[in-house]
């Protein structure tokens, strides 16, 4: 059996994933530069620097910001995005996770969070799903981001267990790439087409049991 579960955040706890888009949507139009969903299918999961990056490169505009006002970039989109997150409740956790985190919690499976925001902790705290979190790995303490493993051997490590001990839940292209480096077994939250056809995939976090986990596992 599987002894811990690295879960990601945005696309898997919530659905945050269309704050991050509408965000960077509203910067990206400020500088001229077009992004719809498909071209976002890019930036999940990926930090706020990166994702700011291939939003520039996407528009050409890599070479005319300053480091200074590429920081200030960054700070607007964040600004912007913190601000349409205030409004997070309990309400939106996606169905199925509540329940999951639960009987994870009632089988000693321990629960560690591996998400690349730095806005984890608020929005865990805005969901009232603080408490269910053995450890949190700190997306600043990870030298890479998602596609690399980084975040996900952290998130194993803050709970005291290995990589190879857990599964990992992600909705982005990245995360499953990071899940799999890492050694932990992906399950995926999504369609085959943006996330491949060898992972096990649910389209829907309520199809996220721990029964299904346990097949999975044993598979
Ligand atoms: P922040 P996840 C990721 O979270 C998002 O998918 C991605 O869109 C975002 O850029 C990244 O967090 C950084 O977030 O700007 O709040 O620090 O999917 O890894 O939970
Ligand atoms: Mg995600």
């Amino acid at each position: 059996m599987f002894k811990g579960v690295l879960f990601d955040l945005d696309g898997v706890i919530t659905d945050t994933a269309e704050y991050h888009y509408l965000a960077w949507k509203k910067l990206a139009d400020g500088l001229g530069i077009s992004i719809d969903r498909q071209f976002n299918e890019k930036l999940k999961g990926v930090s706020r620097e990166d994702s700011l990056r291939l939003i520039l490169e996407h528009g050409n505009r890599e070479k005319d910001f300053s480091d200074e006002e590429f920081q200030q970039l960054a700070k607007t989109k964040n600004d912007n995005y913190v601000e349409m997150i205030q409004a997070v409740s309990p309400k939106d956790v996606y169905p199925g996770i509540l329940e999951l985190l639960k009987d994870l919690k009632q089988s000693g499976i321990k629960i560690s969070l591996a998400s690349a925001s730095k806005n984890g902790p608020f929005l865990l705290k805005q969901m009232e799903l603080t408490e269910y979190f053995d450890g949190i790995a700190d997306p600043a303490k990870v030298k890479a981001g998602k596609p690399a493993p980084d975040i996900f051997i952290l998130a194993a490590q803050v709970v005291g267990l290995k990589p190879e001990e857990c599964l990992g839940i992600e909705d982005a292209q990245a995360g499953i790439a990071a899940i799999k480096a890492s050694g932990a077994l992906p399950v995926g939250v999504g369609n085959a087409e943006q996330l491949g056809t060898d992972i096990a995939l649910v389209g829907s976090t309520a199809e996220l049991s721990l029964a299904y986990l346990k097949k999975q596992w044993d598979k």
